[in-house]
């Protein structure tokens, strides 16, 4: 609905009632835009739902993942190997200390294809089990899309495990925001 840049940081009014402002982050890694368009509906609904998103690829959080609110991630796969902005990121996970993740709460969804079957999600699923190795929370199970099955499908059963957990997890209530609170978001540069 709204324009969304890169960097960009959104702000509620104080008087938009179901505004928490809890900052939640989405990070993709997207070489033809499939999970970079996902990361960014997500982050588009988050900010519908009362939080203070932002979105962007996961090279840019290599070492500071934050800890504060939620990190949600969308990654594709390249015959087994990360897409290219998120090269750098699945490189230091992997090389991470144990510890490198703790106290960050994060989903995963994987934008795949299972005509690449031996390596079928493997960048996702990497970085689900790596973050959950170094210490950090899973809020919910890895979604996975399959670009050769029903994909949107996929994505919608895993998006509606996604929202409940998100507010538990942050001790808030689930409720939508309505119209009126919807029109009372504004955009300004973070
Ligand atoms: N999907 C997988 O699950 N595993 C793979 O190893 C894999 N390798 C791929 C290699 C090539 C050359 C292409 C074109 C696709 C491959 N896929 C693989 C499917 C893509 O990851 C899938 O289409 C994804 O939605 C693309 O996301 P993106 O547009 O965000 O880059």
């Amino acid at each position: 609905p709204m324009p969304l840049n890169h960097g960009n940081r959104v702000q509620t009014e104080k008087t938009n009632w179901n505004s928490h402002n809890t900052p939640l982050l989405v990070l993709y890694g997207s070489n033809m835009g499939t999970a970079e368009g996902i990361a960014h509906d997500l982050a588009v609904s988050a900010r519908f739902k009362g939080f203070q998103s932002e979105f962007a690829p996961l090279d840019d959080f290599i070492g500071k993942l934050p800890t504060q609110g939620v990190v949600l991630i969308v990654t594709s796969s390249y015959n087994g190997n990360p897409p290219k902005n998120a090269r750098k990121f699945v490189k230091w996970l992997k090389e991470a200390d144990r510890s490198a993740a703790t106290g960050v709460r994060y989903a995963v969804f994987g934008c795949g294809d299972t005509n690449w079957a031996s390596t079928y999600q493997s960048i996702p699923t990497l970085i689900d089990e790596q973050l959950a190795e170094k210490g950090a929370s899973r809020l919910v199970i890895k979604g996975q899309g399959d670009a050769s099955a029903d994909f949107e499908q996929q994505f919608e059963a895993w998006h509606e495990q996604l929202w409940p957990e998100v507010f538990k997890a942050m001790g808030l209530k689930h409720k939508e925001n309505t119209l009126k609170d919807s029109l009372a978001i504004q955009f300004v540069s973070g």
